[in-house]
């Protein structure tokens, strides 16, 4: 086949996206909101691995962070509360041709949507999650979630919780089926990216727990991380983040951890201080639900209804001797 040169080029300039080729209205987040440096890194993925608009969606529950795909000028659709994950699990096994992003918050994900998340680990459908966590409800205002800090004094727990956080890190790598778990945080944007990006290009379910600050209902709680570089640790390794020199410079506390090492990824997630920053958790072998069902073969719309109508026909209550009729004629 011969392709002319204006068509090729045609294509390559359809093919080639630019930042504002994903970027949508105006972000409704607080100034200093963590959420934004999420965004920033998310469009700036989608340029450099020129992701099709037309073939990629964001999905996301209920809350501040779940605004996101309203950022996005791609597909999207901003769902109920706590249901993110299977919206996305449903998109992929329909289209598993296309590139499935969820943004979700710690209420969204460890909370109500909790028995969704433990399942979307399992069932390892390809697609990238981020689980923006502010510790906070910060969209209904400031209430403790299952991950606010022992003590935190909000709007539910005026005496302080009473409960240690919940570690997100530690029950998404206790679930069967676990292959890719990392955390970021939004003040590194570098790390941040070069995050998203691994997880992005593994295949299965990526699991991102960014700690994510939220200046309007806990302005200081993150600060003593922001400003000492040493109460950051950065996860290195050949097989997982390499970092550059100038953010090595800063960020001097480091271990180098092979991300294939699930009993040490285990180990690092629950440590809180220094918080671990980068991949801790790997394996491209366990299979995708969507691979092991055959998802998204083009069924005809006559075979749907066919399907349909006879699933409808069980319930039938037929007039007297037509039953009979009609299984003659089955
Ligand atoms: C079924 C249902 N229950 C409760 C709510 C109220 N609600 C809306 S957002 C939210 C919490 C959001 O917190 P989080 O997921 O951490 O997101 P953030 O706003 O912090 O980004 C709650 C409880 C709702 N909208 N729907
Ligand atoms: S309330 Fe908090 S999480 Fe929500 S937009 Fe403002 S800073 Fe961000
Ligand atoms: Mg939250």
């Amino acid at each position: 086949m011969t392709i002319h040169v204006t068509e090729c080029l045609l294509r390559m300039y359809d093919q080639h996206h630019e930042l504002e080729d994903y970027q949508s209205g105006v972000p409704r987040w607080c100034t200093g909101c963590g959420d934004n440096a999420i965004l920033a890194a998310v469009q700036r993925l989608c340029r450099d691995e020129d992701l099709r608009p037309e073939k990629t969606v964001f999905v996301s529950g209920i809350g501040c962070s779940s605004r996101f795909p309203h950022y996005m000028k791609t597909y999207g659709f901003h769902g109920i509360h706590g249901r993110a994950l299977p919206v996305a699990e449903g998109i992929k096994m329909a289209r598993p041709d296309l590139n499935v992003f969820v943004n979700t918050g710690d209420g969204d994900c460890c909370s109500i949507g909790a028995a969704h998340w433990i399942h979307a680990i399992r069932y390892n459908m390809n697609m990238t999650v981020m689980l923006h966590d502010n510790q906070i409800y910060g969209l209904t205002k400031m209430q403790a979630s299952p991950t606010s800090p022992r003590g935190l004094k909000s709007n539910t727990t005026p005496r302080g919780s009473y409960l240690e956080g919940l570690q997100p890190l530690t029950v998404t790598l206790g679930v069967q089926n676990v292959s890719f778990v990392a955390q970021a945080v939004d003040w590194i944007p570098e790390a941040l990216y070069d995050i998203l990006l691994a997880a992005y290009r593994h295949k299965g379910l990526s699991f991102v727990r960014i700690l994510q600050r939220c200046p309007e209902w806990l302005p200081k709680m993150l600060d003593p991380w922001v400003h000492d570089p040493l109460k950051t640790m950065l996860l290195t390794h050949e097989n997982g983040l390499t970092i550059s020199p100038n953010l090595s410079k800063v960020y001097k506390t480091q271990e180098r951890h092979d991300p294939s090492n699930l009993n040490r990824a285990r180990e690092i997630a629950s440590i809180a201080d220094p918080i671990p920053v980068g991949i801790l958790y790997r394996n491209p072998d366990v299979p995708c639900y969507e691979e092991l069902r055959d998802a998204g073969q083009q069924r005809s719309a006559r075979y749907i209804k066919t399907g349909f109508e006879a699933e409808l026909d069980k319930f039938t209550v037929w007039p007297q001797g037509v039953d009979a009729k009609v299984q003659q004629n089955a």
